[in-house]
């Protein structure tokens, strides 16, 4: 029976009740490069501290679920080059074969669920790939907000994807968008995608409270808050769209398919934009872990 590892901190959190906050690691494996990648993941758990919660990045290391990892641990990660990525599919395998894996949303969510925390930070999610009605590809991050109950803050879903099909599947899930203190769902490294968010919410109390109501209604799945990067951190996306659609005609071209999109995409956009995405994206997570925060607090 597999066991989750916590860190002699959260152990300590869980007895006492503190506020704890998830965070992922495909982020740090498959989503930024060495050393921005450690560099992002300690200062984003001093941001969490900074406002209050403990931090627990979530992962998988020789078979085990470790809830907050040690910097041994994290430095350990940040530094493999074939982690793999493990989402709802995979996690058991690795589990069982006592592999090295980073979490995705969907993983992490369920690892947190596990865990009882109900408060999640990442940069954005998975969602519907641009030309699914093709090629199908649909992130199991939707799935799982589906059915997983933890309020996951993002700053939406990731520019490269096909947010207009991502809201629909959304909504035929029933899963809450809740934009933060806006009424236009944010596009990860830009404020604004241009698209309405269903639903809008302007304080972390609010979105606590929505939390809980699920929970009493019995209602499974979670919630997506998507919070906008801040503005001073934002790269428009008039400059973004033609080097998103470089990156696609290359990864397309290179017959680049499944979990390896998303990595791909990043990377090339990372250096289409000489680094500014990199800068983007750690700023929009340092954002997304003080609201989760804040979240949490309200729930404890
Ligand atoms: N947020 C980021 N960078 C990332 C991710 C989120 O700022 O790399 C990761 C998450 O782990 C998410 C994954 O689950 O990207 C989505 O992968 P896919 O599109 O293959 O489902």
């Amino acid at each position: 029976m597999t066991s989750l590892t916590y860190t002699p901190e959260l152990q300590e959190a869980r007895a006492n009740g503190q506020p704890i906050v998830a965070l992922e690691s495909t982020i740090i494996t498959h989503g930024m490069p060495w050393p921005q990648n450690k560099e992002m993941a300690q200062q984003v758990e001093r941001d969490i501290r900074a406002a209050g919660a403990i931090p627990a990045t979530i992962a998988v290391m020789n078979g085990e679920i470790l809830i907050g990892l040690s910097e041994a641990q994290l430095d350990r990660l940040a530094q493999t080059q074939d982690a793999l990525k493990l989402s709802r599919a995979d996690l058991a395998v690795a589990l069982a074969t006592g592999r090295t894996g980073a979490t995705t949303v969907a993983a992490t969510m369920i690892c947190a669920r596990l865990a009882g925390i109900e408060v999640f930070a990442t940069g954005g999610i998975g969602g519907v790939h641009r030309g699914a009605e093709l090629s199908f590809d649909i992130s199991a991050d939707l799935q799982e907000l589906a059915q997983t109950r933890v309020t996951v803050v993002a700053a939406g879903a990731k520019a490269i994807l096909d947010l207009p099909k991502t809201l629909e599947v959304l909504e035929t899930l029933g899963v809450p968008v809740i934009a933060y203190g806006q009424d236009a769902l944010p596009a990860f490294w830009s404020r604004d995608s241009g698209l309405t968010a269903p639903l809008r919410m302007d304080s972390a109390a609010q979105i606590a409270a929505s939390h809980q109501v699920r929970t009493r209604l019995g209602l499974p799945g979670g919630q997506l808050v998507a919070n906008a990067i801040p503005v001073a951190d934002e790269l428009p996306y008039a400059m973004l769209a033609p080097l998103i659609d470089t990156a696609l005609r290359e990864a397309q071209a290179q017959g680049i398919s499944a979990k390896d999109v998303t990595p791909f995409l990043l990377r090339r956009i990372f250096e289409l934009t000489d680094g500014a995405s990199l800068a983007a994206n750690i700023a929009l997570v340092r954002n997304n872990a003080r609201l989760a925060a804040e979240i949490a607090r309200a729930l404890a």
